[in-house]
């Protein structure tokens, strides 16, 4: 079943899958939007079809505080995908890969990291497990997720709280979240792309 078009999103709303990505350390030699670039490409490897990606988006680190402080601003995006024939712990399982590629350590909570890939939403669906829960729990309370999403898709709508991702953006407070650049992805069909 074709489920994307070149440089679009995928054509079955009900498939539609939203993995965010963030990343304030380099790694080997990489960094900001060219590391975003290369994990997006790895996704890729690992049989993520990528139908559409976000612009990359600066941040400082949250939350703000003694957690956080002194890290690297970060650089955000989200990318769309189909469900396709993963589950979501199929894709969870993906993502993880990815970012062991990336060297990623896991240190304390809001520790800085070379790359973080996170589940935003898998179809609409609601779980609450050990180890994954969806939609994404702090997803509504981001910019740096909320803002890339809401180029790719406004209306998208979290699948507990029923409001979308451009209701929800609008009522955040300012977390100084500012768009710096396209990303380049090869899409599902093999073309390259990228969106201004
Ligand atoms: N897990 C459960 N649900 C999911 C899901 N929907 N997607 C589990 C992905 N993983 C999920 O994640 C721990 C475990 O969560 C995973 O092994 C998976 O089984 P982690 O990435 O090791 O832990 P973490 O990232 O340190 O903690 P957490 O709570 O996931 O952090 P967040 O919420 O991802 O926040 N500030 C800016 N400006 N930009 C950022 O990108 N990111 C963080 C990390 C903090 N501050 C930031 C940013
Ligand atoms: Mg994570």
């Amino acid at each position: 079943m074709q489920t994307a078009k070149r440089g679009g999103v995928a054509k079955e709303a009900a498939q539609r899958c939203y993995v965010g990505l963030g990343a304030n350390l380099p790694h080997q030699g990489l960094a900001g939007v060219a590391l975003l670039e290369a994990a997006i490409g790895a996704l890729v490897e690992e049989g993520v079809a990528i139908c559409a990606v976000s612009s990359a988006w600066r941040s400082p680190p949250w939350p703000p505080g003694a957690e956080t402080e002194g890290q690297p601003d970060y650089l955000n995006a989200v990318v769309e995908t189909a469900a396709g024939a993963l589950d979501p712990a199929a894709l969870l399982d993906r993502l993880l890969a990815v970012e062991r590629r990336f060297g990623r350590e896991r240190r304390a909570r809001w520790a800085a990291r070379t790359l973080d890939l996170d589940i935003i939403d898998f179809a609409g669906a609601t779980v609450s497990r050990p180890g994954l829960t969806l939609p994404h729990p702090r997803a509504h309370e981001r910019a740096f997720v909320l803002a890339p999403l809401c180029e790719l898709a406004p209306d998208w709508r979290h699948p507990r709280l029923g409001e979308t991702a451009r209701a929800l953006l609008a009522r955040l407070p300012d977390q100084g979240v500012e768009r710096v650049a396209a990303l380049r992805f090869r899409d599902c069909e093999g073309g390259a792309s990228r969106i201004s």
